[in-house]
């Protein structure tokens, strides 16, 4: 998914003039879907955030209805270095008034496997400067401080680097611009990421330009935990931005 603008013409996610299409590297921007891991792998020299936001995904199923459209994607493999599991993994879009992702995955093996996931959303914003982050509570634990264990800040702005993992997972956040805003609710997750890689970072990227950190901020409704599924059964992550 690389953009959405519903009906009253703002467009709600960011995507860098800088991105890559050839597949050699992730799309900076949209909506990546981190699978089977969130992150680093533990074992080292694999993908960060797995694989199948690298890899090629078909349509598996689209309806119109009054209001709205949907459409079912599946990558063509779910297999892959760092994961031992057999599962089945299901991207449904609904494009309407929100945008409602459905990132669903069916253990459909014979043996339990853990994963982990998110939905990597790059929001647009005007002016990070401006911008305050409304919902979120409890503790993260801060990437760019080495793990360390911070509370959540109220209230929530931006001054700097910001890469948290919020423990808490509440069900809606609102990107509080000012006089616009967009609400992100969640289900189905453990975790909440706030990422923006600030000036210094987003330059040395290569995919991302040092001022588009202005411009964005990502929210990801996120299992990093760990989740396990039992043989047949399934878990479904949800995001909604309206
Ligand atoms: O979700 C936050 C994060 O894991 C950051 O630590 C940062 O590295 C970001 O994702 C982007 O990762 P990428 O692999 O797309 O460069």
């Amino acid at each position: 998914m690389l953009a959405f603008t519903p009906r009253d013409g703002r467009e709600r996610l960011w995507l860098s003039d800088g991105a890559v299409w050839d597949g050699s590297a992730a799309i900076r921007g949209g909506v990546p879907v981190c699978w089977p891991w969130f992150g680093e792998h533990a074992r080292g020299g694999l993908p960060a955030h797995g694989y199948v936001r690298n890899r090629p995904w078909q349509l598996v199923d689209s309806r119109e209805e009054t209001g709205f459209t949907e459409l079912t994607l599946s990558p063509e493999d779910t297999r892959g270095e760092g994961f031992e599991g057999e599962a089945g993994l299901t991207l449904h879009v609904r494009v309407g008034k929100e945008l409602v992702l459905a990132l669903c995955t069916e253990n459909q093996g014979k043996l339990p496997f853990v994963y982990t996931c998110a939905l990597h959303t790059y929001f647009r914003v005007c002016d990070i400067g401006q911008t305050e982050l409304r919902g979120l509570s409890g503790d993260y634990r801060d990437k760019a401080l080495g793990w360390a264990t911070g509370a959540t800040p109220a209230p929530y702005r931006f001054h700097g680097e910001t890469d948290r993992i919020h423990l808490e997972p509440v069900e809606e956040v609102l990107i509080d611009e000012g006089d616009i805003f967009t609400t992100i609710r969640s289900q189905g997750h453990d975790s909440l990421v706030v990422w923006n890689p600030w000036r210094e970072k987003a330059g040395a990227l290569g995919d991302m330009k040092a001022e588009d950190h202005l411009r964005m901020l990502c929210v990801e409704t996120a299992i990093t935990q760990g989740r396990s599924l039992a043989p047949g059964e399934r878990h479904v992550l949800k995001q909604v931005i309206a």
